[in-house]
């Protein structure tokens, strides 16, 4: 390609609104170009770089088995309601209706669709197992879109959907797509982490698992273990709660009540009483779909909300607000306790982990010190409820220590079971004749959020530095002076000589100063630059690596193998 015909201009800065660098440089580079919040043009470079992802999900998915069909955007409210998630999401869920008034919704997933395909496709279990992804583009129109494609409002995914007979079926294909992603992260050149997930929305009854690509400004954070694999989200991660005090509490002296005048904080607490905040049991009350419980957690830790609301098996928790803490405590908001309410108390491990501790009188102004779990209140509902921290000992080989990262969810898969299947009615016939329920798995790859992923992950302070699977182009071929005809015959016959060879060749033949090219050429990011200059007359070239920027003199032969074996 020319230069000077690509659709591509570079600019000096990126807008203030664009803060991290993936959307800074995509914008410079004239990769992308925003439409509108969240919705984005691909220019040709940025498009290049979208093909190239897709031929390596396209050669994966093909390699694990997967078939690639296309199901429409356009996705008929009869599909959602039937599933029931069609009050379940508010704004974010785009919807419209036909010229008939009929409603439809831009699709933001295609749970719905494929398992209505397949309930209409499939009838045998000869026909089974199957697995299914699409490339397609998702609606999901999110309150604050933000750092270019990685938050986007329009954006690309590859779903993946499998349907099996069996729940061994369904870890087969799980486990084909799990080992489909890693070779396409690794492909991709991204740094990754397969972390335990919490299924979140979407339900289902077995494992997820994300795929984070480790970067700074990564919105998750995900808990690493020192020593053993054991990677998982925040929301999801579990340690070793090690215990306080020596265990034994028999001649600990009863509570008593303690006037605590408008202390209703952990920390106002912990420096009245001068205690630690490890010492406080620290009470909240929630609305667990609706009804009031208390869960209770060691003074020094958090409340992990996604923890609670799937051990509870409830679709919503809040916090209750002032007037049903009153009304559930008998007291304002920071004297809660767990003596004497008559709500469901939930334990977590580290409030068994105290011998005894202050907790909250049920009354205001007032809280009880010498409290003794198990003694004044019965430790029923003990489960796993806190946020771990880090420094804590992995819960899974209990010797290595957790330390968080940050992480960008790059993918994500999914056990769903028969949550689609049974809702749409997804049906084959066994061995035996009689009808079964298909057991289903998703598995997602966010296309342009990948993109954004790479560039974070590879870029310096000139700009990209593309990694040569995905490159728009391989080789950034740049003559010094157009004026020079040794310079710009040499420069177009290695043109021509890479052509030839496939290699895909990007020619800054532009009347611009070599300062000009080579900072473009840095921004824009392709893996190796070859200058034609002043060594023209020897026959010999410039060869630059860009992540290196380690430079050699090379004949053009050497060049052109040196170019040509990096490729293959
Ligand atoms: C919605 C809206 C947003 C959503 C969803 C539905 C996320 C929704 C979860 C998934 C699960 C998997 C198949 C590919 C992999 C991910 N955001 N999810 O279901 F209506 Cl507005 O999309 N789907």
């Amino acid at each position: 390609m020319r230069q000077s015909q690509l659709l591509a201009n570079t600019l000096r800065e990126a807008p203030a609104e664009a803060e991290v660098a993936s959307h800074r440089l995509l914008l410079r580079a004239g990769y992308i170009r925003q439409l509108a919040a969240g919705i984005y043009t691909y220019l040709p470079l940025g498009l290049r770089v979208l093909r190239n992802v897709e031929r390596v999900l396209r050669e994966e998915m093909d390699r694990a088995g997967a078939q690639e069909l296309l199901m429409p955007a356009l996705q008929p409210a009869e599909l959602w309601q039937e599933s029931g998630r069609y009050n379940a999401y508010g704004p974010e869920l785009i919807r419209l209706a036909d010229r008939h008034q009929r409603e439809f919704v831009l699709g933001p997933t295609h749970e719905e669709v494929i398992t209505k395909l397949m309930k209409n496709e499939i009838n045998s279990y000869r026909k089974l197992p199957v697995t299914l992804y699409q490339i397609q583009t998702k609606f999901r129109d999110e309150r604050r879109p933000r750092s270019g494609l990685l938050r986007g409002r329009e954006f690309l995914m590859k779903d993946a959907y499998s349907f099996d007979i069996s729940w061994e079926g369904l870890d087969q294909s799980y486990q084909a797509m799990f080992g489909a992603y890693q070779r396409i992260f690794d492909r991709c050149g991204l740094n990754f982490r397969a972390v335990e997930a919490d299924a979140g929305s979407i339900g289902g009854e077995g494992s997820t698992h994300e795929f984070m690509a480790l970067a700074d400004i990564g919105e998750d954070t995900i808990a690493v273990c020192s020593q053993c694999g054991y990677a998982a989200n925040l929301e999801k991660a579990s340690s070793v709660v090690n215990q306080v005090g020596s265990g034994s509490n028999v001649d600990r002296p009863m509570s008593e009540k303690i006037h605590t005048p408008g202390v209703h904080t952990i920390e106002h607490l912990a420096q009245y009483l001068h205690i630690r905040p490890r010492d406080i049991m620290k009470t909240l009350i929630y609305l667990a779909d609706g009804n009031p419980i208390a869960v209770l957690v060691r003074g020094d830790y958090e409340i992990n909300e996604i923890k609670v609301k799937n051990a509870l098996g409830v679709d919503t928790l809040e916090l209750a607000d002032a007037e049903t803490t009153a009304a559930v405590t008998q007291a304002s908001v920071g004297f809660a306790g767990p003596i004497g309410l008559s709500i469901p108390l939930h334990i977590d491990e580290t409030i068994i982990s105290m011998e005894w501790g202050v907790a909250g009188a049920n009354e205001s102004e007032f809280h009880l010190r010498h409290v003794v779990p198990g003694r004044d209140f019965i430790v029923a509902r003990v489960g796993d409820f806190h946020i771990v921290k880090e420094g804590e000992v992995c819960a899974r080989c209990e010797t290595g220590k957790l330390r968080f990262v940050q992480g960008i969810e790059v993918g994500h898969v999914f056990k769903l079971g028969t949550k689609y299947s049974e809702a749409l009615g997804a049906r084959y016939l066994d061995a035996n004749g009689s009808e079964q329920l298909m057991i289903m798995g998703c598995y997602g790859i966010g296309v342009s959020r990948l993109v954004s992923a790479v560039v974070e992950q590879h870029c310096d302070e000139r700009g990209m530095v593309w990694p040569t699977a995905i490159a728009p182009y391989q080789v950034h071929l740049i003559p010094i002076s157009s004026k020079d005809t040794t310079q710009t015959k040499l420069a177009n016959d290695m043109y021509d000589a890479f052509k030839q060879r496939g290699v895909e060749v990007l020619l800054d033949d532009r009347e611009e100063r070599a300062g000009v090219k080579f900072n473009d050429s840095d921004l824009i990011g392709l893996p190796v630059r070859i200058v034609v200059g002043k060594d023209a007359v020897h026959g010999k070239v410039e060869y630059v690596d860009r992540r290196s920027n380690e430079k050699q003199l090379l004949s053009l032969d050497e060049a052109l193998s040196r170019i040509s074996a990096s490729t293959l």
